[in-house]
């Protein structure tokens, strides 16, 4: 049996038996209380097990794409020294939401196990947890196992998805590869090398909380996971899952672009195999919306790419290996994953702008080193080897080899405490999805007992309903026409109207997934729930945001036209006022692309097609190919928007009638929010126009000012700047020439080498200018001048020469009491300037410079 009739036969089995096939989900989970990666098949099932939405079917089946390395050390390293470890594996798995429990989850087990796959049910061990009598009955009464080989665990037993979340006690079942792989005693207390756990049966019936108690599921449900890779090792035949028809190709790939042969020797072996795995997470990490960065997600992505490069740095192997190992993934699983061979040149894309910059950091890594190396340092300090790790990113384990291959120390201890202050810093920026819960309980009540809110407000803007609830500042209709915030746009608001009470909507949010709650701030009387209600929302602000959002879907297919289609949605925001649109992409936008994305989006708007919305299967909307909305969306049903013939999009939005209602669509700024993440804002309808009404006037002011035409205003201005730059240029001239003449007026007027004299209107600088340009006249010893510049006050000045033997400062510290000011003495004996505020004894004050400098009258 090879990979795809595995999938085919598993998922087969159980919807022979009533269960729906339901496709995976992606890596990046959307439920608030999931983990960072998807890590099982449960995860999208979360709202049905959790009791938050009454699942669309009740047994389910898929085949889960699942992550379940974090990126550190510890979990990734183990990935291709063993048999098993994976950074991406798939998982087999059927599901009972509150239908079926183990009575029958244990026979369906067994039958798959021995009638499809075939297994010698002799070589077949059973694990149950040491509490449950049920199951381990069941398997010996029912099915039939030997009681000598159903043995039973603690907590190896017991599933839980994470620190929170549902959990229950599980039963495994083992493959006993035979007496050639190790010590008898099954998996308690045998080799783990021959018994070989491949099927985790959960009896999901507990939801672990944070504080470590366990609170009861609203339902017992039953949740299974068959790791893919080791059935096939254990149905073809195979000692390791780097045998089986999954990853052996891809190892294939590594082989060619290192150049090394697989089975040659075991640390080559090593390398090898890491590089198909990582190859393999790669790739799927960037086909579901992950990008290289230092945080989260982008971390562990980045640590894969990494230490791929690292393997074929290490091996000498100077070309790019990441885009072969990223092809030779795609050749292997474009079968079972078509979407993969879509992105192929997107995914090759961005790790090969991983590949370059780290192999830049090795490069730069190793000069910092040899230079440490050549300055006689005999160790390489903690806080050293950190700065390499951390920020050039160059890893610790290159740094300890190329110290042994000098003979130099590494001071690990240090590293390792500088490396403990960053996981804690880590650690607490990682809590946050614990915090889920309050309230939950009202809602989830709520639910049950009325069901999902009725959304009319595609086509009514008021409509009836009866009040459910009001808790809080949050009330509840059984049929509203209020949007509740989601995908992007906004929530409605308007008024909600009783017999006796009045109360505004200030905002409608989701609750719960399906139940709509109104934010209100009661305005007049009371609301009390069983009353009849009057919803209405607020019409024309509701008017702007569809416009807005139709209008998002048309930027979003421009963008894909001019930009590629690797131009994937990473978030939006749809408001009344403007709309936001964030995506991947690698680089900024340049203007005239953006300016032909704005002129695409208008050209679609003006060819006026009408706008169509529909309930489909997923199925369905995949083969029209519909672009897959931000996030996953629950359910067999899913919402596809037709905005005209170009654009198809899976929305749950509210949307415009026909292209032409958007009205003009400005882009008003585009930049990057990221790495590889850019956004772009927008204008619709009303918006636009207004931003236009206020270009224009402001246009027109200037033309009105310039007595020019509008048209004409840019020119004109630029005239006018060059105009102006004549003018002073002029000025100076004149300036300069005037000066010179009043100078010599004034040399003409000196006693004895000495002038003392008013000049009004100038400024600071003018009569200091002056003064200085006259002492430096021949024959001149003293110059003082004193004027009321143009801004008030008064200034004095004094210029001597050296040869005067006069000191500035003592020529005019009087004269500027007298003005009522000061004069310092300043550093230059031989310039002095001072002010003052009383221009009116500015003459008598010339008067004492005059007798200072030895020619009063
Ligand atoms: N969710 C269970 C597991 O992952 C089946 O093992």
């Amino acid at each position: 049996m090879d990979a795809n009739q595995l999938r085919r036969a598993f998922t087969g089995f159980f919807v022979e038996r009533g269960h729906t096939l339901v496709p995976s989900s992606g890596l990046i989970p959307h439920h608030p209380r999931a983990p960072l990666f998807t890590n099982a098949g449960m995860n999208q099932f979360l709202p049905y097990l959790l009791g938050e939405e009454s699942p669309p079917y009740p047994r389910a089946t898929s085949v889960q794409k699942c992550v379940r390395i974090r990126g550190k050390d510890d979990d990734i390293e183990l990935i291709g020294r063993d048999n098993t470890h994976l950074s991406l594996f798939e998982m087999l798995g059927n599901f009972s939401f509150g239908d079926y429990f183990k009575a029958d989850a244990i026979p369906y087990a067994w039958e798959l196990v021995t009638e499809i796959f075939g297994l010698d049910g002799d070589r077949l061990w059973i694990t149950v947890h040491v509490d449950d009598d049920e199951a381990a009955d069941i398997w010996h009464d029912e099915v039939g196992v030997p009681v000598e080989r159903i043995q039973r665990m603690g907590g190896d037993n017991f599933w839980e998805m994470g620190e929170t979340g549902p959990c229950g006690p599980s039963s495994e079942i083992y493959y006993d590869k035979g007496a050639e792989y190790g010590r008898e005693g099954g998996p308690l207390d045998g080799d783990e090398g021959r018994f070989i756990e491949f099927w985790n049966l959960v009896f999901m019936q507990y939801d672990r909380q944070a504080d470590g108690k366990l609170a009861a599921l609203p339902r017992r449900n039953i949740d299974t996971g068959a790791g893919l890779e080791r059935v096939l090792s254990i149905l073809q035949g195979r000692d390791s899952v780097w045998d089986i028809d999954v990853l052996r190709p891809i190892i294939g790939g590594a082989e060619s672009v290192t150049g090394r042969r697989y089975g040659a020797d075991a640390d080559t072996d090593v390398a090898l195999r890491i590089l198909a795995d990582h190859g393999r997470g790669m790739t799927f990490l960037i086909n579901d919306g992950v990008f290289p960065s230092n945080e989260d997600r982008g971390y562990v992505l980045r640590r894969i790419i990494r230490r791929a490069v690292r393997q074929a740095f290490q091996m000498d192997v100077e070309r790019l290996v990441t885009p072969a190992l990223v092809a030779a993934t795609i050749e292997v699983m474009a079968d079972a994953y078509p979407e993969l061979a879509r992105n192929h040149d997107f995914i090759s894309g961005v790790v090969q702008r991983e590949e370059e910059r780290f192999r830049h950091t090795l490069r730069a890594g190793l000069v910092l080193l040899d230079d440490l190396v050549a300055s006689g340092t005999t160790s390489i300090s903690g806080a050293t080897a950190f700065h390499l790790h951390d920020t050039l990113g160059f890893p610790i384990e290159l740094t300890r080899e190329i110290a042994r291959e000098r003979g130099i120390d590494v001071d690990l201890a240090g590293f390792e405490s500088e490396m403990d202050q960053q996981r804690r810093r880590a650690r607490e920026a990682a809590t946050r999805s614990d915090e889920a819960g309050t309230g939950a309980e009202t809602y989830r009540e709520l639910l049950d007992q009325f069901g999902p809110t009725e959304f009319v407000g595609y086509s009514e803007y008021e409509s009836k309903g009866r009040v459910l609830a009001l808790v809080g500042d949050e009330l509840f209709l059984d049929r509203t026409p209020f949007y509740a915030e989601g995908g992007g746009q906004v929530g409605d608001t308007g008024t909600i109207v009783t017999d006796t009470g009045r109360a505004e909507v200030l905002d409608t949010t989701y609750a719960l997934p399906g139940l709509h709650s109104h934010r209100v701030r009661v305005v007049e009387g009371g609301l009390t729930p069983g009353q009849e209600a009057t919803a209405t929302i607020d019409a024309p602000r509701r008017e702007a945001i569809r416009r807005n959002h139709t209008g998002t879907h048309i930027l979003h297919w421009a963008l894909r036209e001019v930009l590629g289609t690797h131009v994937k949605q990473a978030g939006s925001l749809v408001a009344p006022d403007r709309l936001r649109f964030d995506f991947s992409h690698y680089g900024p936008l340049a203007p005239e692309e953006l300016v032909r994305v704005e002129a695409l989006a208008n050209e679609r708007v003006l060819a006026n097609e009408p706008v169509r919305a529909y309930e489909t299967t997923k199925e369905e909307a995949e083969r029209i190919g519909a672009i897959a909305f931000f996030g996953d969306k629950y359910g067999e049903f899913v919402r596809v928007v037709e905005a005209g013939g170009r654009s198809v999009e899976l929305c749950g939005g509210t949307h415009v009638g026909a292209l032409g209602m958007i009205g003009p669509i400005t882009v008003v700024s585009e930049g990057s929010i990221g790495a590889n993440l850019r956004r772009i804002e927008a204008l619709t309808g009303e918006a636009s126009f207004a931003r236009f009404r206020r270009r224009d006037d402001t246009l027109n002011r200037a033309a009105a000012l310039l007595r020019v035409t509008p048209d004409e205003v840019p020119e004109r201005i630029e005239k006018a700047l060059e105009e102006r730059r004549a003018l002073e240029h002029e000025l100076e001239q004149v300036r300069r020439q005037a000066a010179g003449g009043d100078a010599d007026r004034l040399a003409a007027d000196a006693v004895d080498g000495v002038v003392v004299a008013r000049r009004d209107g100038g400024s600071r600088d003018d009569l200091r200018e002056l003064a200085v340009a006259l002492r430096d006249r021949p024959g001149m010893r003293a110059v003082v001048l004193g004027g009321a510049p143009d801004g008030g006050g008064v200034t004095l000045v004094a210029a001597t020469t050296k040869e005067s033997g006069l000191a500035a400062y003592d020529l005019i510290v009087d004269a500027a009491r007298t003005v009522g000011g000061g004069a310092g003495k300043g550093k230059n004996p031989e310039l002095s300037i001072a002010g003052g505020r009383d221009a009116s004894k500015l003459d008598a004050a010339l008067e004492q410079a005059r007798a200072a400098a030895g020619i009063g009258r």
